[in-house]
């Protein structure tokens, strides 16, 4: 029976244009393996953004959930291990909202671990010749709030969670920074959900 994964990337943010994460999440093909992917964009925001993917998640009746964001700097692909129950950012949300030493969910857990195969899909990564590691940081802008919320939500249940962050594409770059062609970047995503069970 075919499983189903939904598969969601971000709108762009902080003065960019494009934001990697969508740019290969909607190039990625409707099958991989096993499972039948629903693709999402999702925009950087708090106080929707992880709302968005549960809905969906619930409308597709998703065994698996993987979120795609971008983490500019980085110069490999990392999927992320734990999700923190911090919001504190330097930069507003694109809805304006700034959020700092505030949880994602009062009175939760202070972490979460990913619940997808983390550590089977740096090494599906890497098989394809591309750089990955796995991260235990997500941040704690709305990367991690969705990462966080959705691990809360989920706890306990038989729906997988799991975020994989991305560098800048070569256009977002400057001078001396890395990044990964989006060539690479759906090469190394379809190969992450190939990992999945
Ligand atoms: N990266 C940001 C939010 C959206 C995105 O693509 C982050 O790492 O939190």
């Amino acid at each position: 029976m075919c499983k189903k994964i939904l598969v969601t990337g971000f709108e762009p943010f902080g003065g960019e244009t494009i934001n990697p994460s969508w740019e290969a999440v909607q190039r990625l093909p409707d099958e991989i393996g096993s499972y039948r992917l629903t693709k999402l964009q999702i925009p950087v925001e708090y106080e929707k953004a992880a709302d968005l993917v549960a809905e969906r998640a619930s409308f597709c009746k998703a065994d698996v959930i993987l979120c795609v964001g971008q983490a500019g700097g980085r110069s490999g692909v990392t999927p992320e291990a734990i999700g923190i129950n911090l919001r504190d950012a330097t930069a507003p949300d694109n809805a304006g909202l700034l959020q700092q030493n505030i949880p994602v969910i009062p009175g939760g857990p202070a972490a979460y671990f990913a619940t997808a195969p983390v550590r089977d899909m740096v090494k599906a990564i890497q098989a394809e010749n591309i750089s990955a590691s796995l991260s235990l940081s997500a941040g704690a802008y709305v990367c991690n709030d969705v990462l966080y919320t959705l691990l809360h939500r989920y706890h306990g249940t038989n729906t997988k969670v799991g975020f994989i962050h991305v560098p800048y594409l070569p256009k977002q770059a400057k001078e001396g920074v890395p990044s990964l062609s989006l060539e690479k970047i759906v090469i190394a995503l379809t190969a992450a959900i190939s990992a999945m069970k």
